[in-house]
């Protein structure tokens, strides 16, 4: 049981600089839709994955093998492979392949991460909420549920995420701020009604401009993707099937990065 440890809740990547996480796991929250489809992708068996800031660096690994992938506006990027409906992540599109992808806030949130030197860094959405819930009771470390929000702003579907993660950690964690109490409890009001919260959501709005409503109803549905995509180098790998300490494993995959460099 971990003490001592606490939950953190960033709302935005643009308060980052206000937690210390390179002592803390952070959770890269983007329900609608970045971290669910990355869910989706390694659920259907996708190797590994690159997220990137730009258009031109995921272009430049296209050249190196990898299906490119991403958005902007929420349109697919005209030329790349994919965009970033989960719908699109089937198994005969992904399996044992490579993708390099490119989001408006997800990849961005990575990044952030990783500049502030995350210990760790898991992604998180409701497909894989209750393993990504009870690993992080497993790790006794501290954590940080980083909301990838829209454009620096706070948005309402990933706060309640957070809110949903910090209901189940609260009783193995020890400390909290405010910004945790102010997730819970929104999610404590929208729990039941998450449709109709979700409805109010800025982003809800771009995606039903653009037909895509039925890929919201998807991210809301809980454990349908069971996988805990982990930031080994500069990519994403599932180590769900990593039983006992998944270290040994991330170890070998940056040994291989190394090599392969
Ligand atoms: O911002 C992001 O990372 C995306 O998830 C946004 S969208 O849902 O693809 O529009």
């Amino acid at each position: 049981m971990s003490g001592k440890k606490y939950v953190h809740v960033c709302l935005t990547p643009r308060l980052i600089d206000q937690y210390d996480v390179s002592d803390a796991i952070v959770v890269v929250i983007d329900v609608l839709r970045a971290t669910t489809t990355m869910c989706v992708a390694f659920d259907h068996g996708v190797n590994h994955m690159v997220p990137v800031a730009t258009i031109d660096e995921a272009v430049a690994l296209g050249k190196q093998g990898y299906i490119v992938a991403g958005e902007r506006s929420g349109e697919k990027v005209e030329g790349f492979d994919l965009g970033n409906s989960p719908f699109s992540y089937t198994r005969e599109v992904v399996e044992g392949n490579k993708i390099v992808i490119t989001t408006t806030n997800g990849t961005r949130a990575i990044k952030a991460a990783q500049e502030h030197h995350a210990k760790e860094i898991v992604v998180g959405a409701f497909p894989n909420i209750s393993l990504l819930t009870q690993w992080l009771i497993e790790q006794n470390e501290n954590v940080c549920l980083l909301c990838a929000g829209w454009r620096e702003n706070v948005t309402l579907e990933d706060s309640i995420f957070a809110g949903a993660m910090v209901r189940r950690l609260r009783h193995n964690f020890a400390r909290y701020q405010d910004t945790a109490i102010v997730a819970e409890s929104l999610f404590q009001t929208a729990n039941r009604r998450k449709r109709f919260f979700f409805r109010f959501s800025s982003h809800f709005n771009r995606l039903t401009h653009l037909n895509l409503q039925g890929e919201v109803k998807y991210a809301m549905r809980k454990d349908t993707h069971p996988v805990l995509p982990l930031m080994v180098g500069n990519a994403l790998y599932d180590i769900s099937h990593c039983e006992g300490d998944y270290k040994e494993y991330t170890q070998s995959l940056l040994a291989a990065q190394e090599v392969s460099a």
